[in-house]
């Protein structure tokens, strides 16, 4: 119990920390951060190692699920992070999760996200689609996370933590393909919506 929630809170802290510690930095020009640190107390001499984030705190109507889905990107040109910690699965279960469209419904309604987030057009026929991780910008949905890097897989406590940061090179926290705004959402086994939440920044 300890040990689980231990390296829940290690994770969290790791990823929270540095993000929360750019709080006061504007998004969109990092330079001009740079140009004002005069007038800024404490002056921080050393460049943000975080500069965009998007956070999906994971919550649900209908189960006790909760945890976070993040992104971030250290600067606008380089690739985004992803990564998740969520518990109160089932355990043992296999659940997939994906960027959709929209946010979620005023309450806590996961359907109102519409559809899975898919910028190329990829996803022709629901029937056929399949996703093959090694080529997502020509047979994945860009929003189908656990098509292109795996599926989240409960452990016996419930507990799921993605086994490391995922590279994607094709979302972006707020550029191309961006997923501020949209939402994510946790499918169970049988494809039903168990948990949501939308994809926020935290970092302004
Ligand atoms: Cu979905």
């Amino acid at each position: 119990m300890l040990c689980r929630f231990a390296t829940l809170a290690t994770l969290f802290g790791v990823v929270l920390l540095p993000l929360t510690a750019t709080r006061s930095l504007p998004l969109d020009s990092h330079r001009a951060v740079y140009a004002r640190d005069t007038t800024a107390a404490p002056v921080t001499k050393t460049k943000p190692s975080i500069t965009r984030t998007g956070l999906a705190g994971i919550s649900s109507a209908t189960t006790d699920i909760q945890g976070a889905v993040y992104f971030f990107q250290t600067d606008h040109t380089s690739p985004a992070m992803m990564g998740y910690a969520l518990y109160n699965l089932q355990p043992h279960q296999t659940y997939s999760y994906h960027v959709h469209v929209s946010p979620v419904g005023a309450n806590h309604n996961c359907t109102a996200t519409g559809g899975h987030y898919d910028p190329y057009s990829v996803n022709k026929d629901a029937a056929t689609y399949k996703c093959d991780g090694t080529k997502p910008k020509t047979t994945c949905e860009l929003g189908d996370l656990s098509g292109r890097f795996g599926s989240i897989k409960a452990n016996g406590d419930g507990v799921a933590m993605s086994p490391q940061l995922f590279t994607d090179s094709y979302l972006s926290v707020s550029n191309m393909n961006p997923v501020h705004g949209r939402s994510i959402v946790v499918h169970n086994g049988k494809g039903d919506r168990v948990a949501c939440g939308n994809i926020e920044d935290i970092a302004n």
